[in-house]
């Protein structure tokens, strides 16, 4: 079976996990005799230049949850990582200081920056660097194209001013605390498409959209010409998973985002932003998880409500079992 997700970071990777386990595959490394397809689109909005490396938070965060070199506890980075370089460029004064930059985590960072100089395209880089981690799915940037999210906020120095910041900055500097007036993807509208992500999704069995940030994640792949319009043609079903539990956002910042473009934080919300493909213009969704107990309506598209927290793999296996049903595809 063939399978496409479009994922963000922390959630859209422990979401990965649970889909290798429903398709029987293992949970690190690769399995090539395997009859399943696995093909993540992931979001590049949140990816930044600093200290003269791109960094690619939401491909690296796949990437080492995949690869089993990712710090559970924190949900990016290295396991076992050290911040000497960090350190020092602190003792150098050089910003960003805010920014958790790992000895591990740089050589990643070095190996990106170097290969992109030298003209390599975004998605042979993330190849690369992904034979070595064997996260066992095809991790595609979204684009190949830079598309950075930012953030416009008041102006901590001048309330009277308003300015845009990186997402990075809004996020790990001031922890989504200053309020979002708005959220730009600076460069979507020129951006293409990575090459294999209309090809994948139009040769998909089924699509599902993990439960990520459905503004600067979900939504940022969306927002690239071409992806909206080849998840509105595909064959595929496609079904996505609520990033909200009972009107909460489980992680991160989904609610700041939310109010940024006017959506309620709420499952039903979540769902009729996203629109149905039959009946709305400019809809994707076919099938929509929602939380165990919630009644959600959303005109077009199937509402199923199963538990959706993804407290370990076997949970959030379920949750993909779920996702399968609802899409009418089996993985037997
Ligand atoms: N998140 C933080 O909250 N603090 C950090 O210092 C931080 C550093 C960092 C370095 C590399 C990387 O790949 C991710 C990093 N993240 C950090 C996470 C990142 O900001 C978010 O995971 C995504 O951008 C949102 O999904």
């Amino acid at each position: 079976m063939k399978v496409v997700i479009l994922v963000g970071g922390v959630g859209g990777a422990r979401f990965l996990l649970g889909v290798k386990q429903a398709l029987g595959l293992p949970a690190t490394g690769s399995a090539p005799e395997s009859p399943h397809e696995v093909t993540a689109l992931v979001n590049t909005g949140d990816d930044v230049w600093m200290h003269g490396l791109r960094i690619c938070p939401d491909l690296d965060t796949c990437m080492y949850t995949l690869g089993g070199g990712i710090d559970e506890e924190r949900g990016w980075g290295h396991s076992g990582e050290t911040w000497t370089v960090k350190e020092e460029l602190a003792a150098y004064g050089a910003e960003p200081t805010w920014f958790g930059l790992g000895d591990k985590d740089i050589a990643t960072h070095l190996i990106r920056s170097r290969m992109l100089r030298a003209g390599y395209p975004l998605s042979q880089v993330t190849e690369a660097l992904c034979d070595r981690w064997q996260p066992g799915v095809r991790l595609l940037p979204m684009s190949d194209d830079r598309v950075e999210t930012h953030v416009v906020i008041d102006d901590p120095e001048d309330p009277d001013q308003r300015k845009a910041i990186h997402f990075q900055e809004w996020w790990v500097r001031y922890r989504a605390e200053p309020k979002a007036h708005s959220i730009i993807a600076v460069g979507a509208d020129e951006a293409k498409p990575a090459p294999g992500v209309l090809d994948a999704i139009a040769g998909a069995d089924v699509v599902l959209f993990a439960p990520s940030n459905p503004v600067v994640s979900v939504g940022t792949t969306l927002g690239v010409p071409g992806i909206r319009d080849a998840l509105r043609k595909t064959r595929a079903k496609v079904v996505g998973v609520s990033p909200i539990i009972g009107g909460k956002a489980l992680r991160g910042m989904a609610d700041a985002c939310l109010s940024a473009i006017g959506v309620e934080t709420s499952a039903e919300a979540v769902g009729r932003h996203y629109g149905s493909r039959k009946e709305s213009p400019e809809g994707v969704l076919d099938g929509w998880l929602v939380s165990e107990g919630e009644t959600v309506d959303v005109p077009g598209v199937a509402v199923r409500d199963v538990p959706l927290l993804m407290s370990d793999v076997d949970a959030t296996a379920a949750m993909v079992r779920a996702a399968f049903d609802l899409a009418g595809v089996s993985v037997d």
